[in-house]
């Protein structure tokens, strides 16, 4: 049955096989986050992410996925660099190496170089926000999201706003498929997952000037 809500599928399947995802996601509210980071992730795979470019953290609450997205795009790009180089180092071109073996004219042992792992394509950020009776709830969901916007037009990276605003308790377990009695739900993780290979591909695709 069709309904008005929701987001409606794409006509093109996209092909994660060549892309690297980070899953940031908070620990409150833990069965919930759970349920979302699994259907996350077995999106991307379906979608043909590999499993070793799917990596995920987690931080203490949704106040922090601003800040460890940032640091977690940064640190991949430092990641990336540094196999490159450690990659040069290896080669060991010429006579003036340090290398005492190359001295002693025994050949320099092959360096076992890691595949460089690229920067990542895209992140997911998890959290479940559910309202109590303070005032956190309106600060938290409000500098959250536009932090989490802030991240993704800063560094130029997708970040998937997988942090649920809900109510109560039963709101939540429904978001993520989990909801009791008639109405189990819909996993929302995994529109994060497919929303993550889409935007990553697109940002390559428009990248290059591709449109069409
Ligand atoms: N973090 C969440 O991810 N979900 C919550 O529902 C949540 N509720 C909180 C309610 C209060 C009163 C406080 C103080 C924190 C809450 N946090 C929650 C944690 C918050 O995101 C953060 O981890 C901590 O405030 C430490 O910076």
């Amino acid at each position: 049955m069709s309904t008005i809500k929701g987001i409606s599928q794409t006509e093109v399947a996209y092909d994660g096989s060549s892309l690297r995802v980070a899953i940031v996601h908070a620990r409150w509210n833990r069965v919930i986050i759970d349920a979302l980071v699994s259907g996350a992730v077995a999106k991307l795979k379906e979608r043909g992410v590999k499993e070793s470019n799917i990596v995920i953290q987690s931080v203490p609450g949704s106040f922090e996925l601003p800040f460890a997205c940032q640091k977690v795009i940064a640190g991949s790009h430092v990641q990336a660099g540094a196999n490159v180089t450690d990659l040069l180092g290896g080669l060991n071109i010429g006579s003036n190496s340090p290398n005492p073996a190359s001295r002693s004219g025994t050949p320099a042992p092959v360096p076992v170089v890691a595949i460089p792992s690229g920067p990542f394509d895209a992140v997911i950020a998890i959290g479940v926000l559910i309202k109590g009776s303070t005032m956190h709830f309106e600060y938290i969901c409000e500098s959250v999201s536009h932090a989490l916007m802030r991240v993704q037009l800063d560094t130029g990276v997708p970040v998937i706003f997988g942090v649920l605003t809900v109510l109560n308790d039963q709101q939540a377990l429904e978001r993520a498929g989990l909801g009791e009695g008639g109405n189990k739900g819909h996993n929302h993780g995994e529109d994060w997952g497919l929303a993550a290979v889409e935007m990553a591909s697109q940002t390559r695709r428009w990248g290059e000037g591709k449109f069409v």
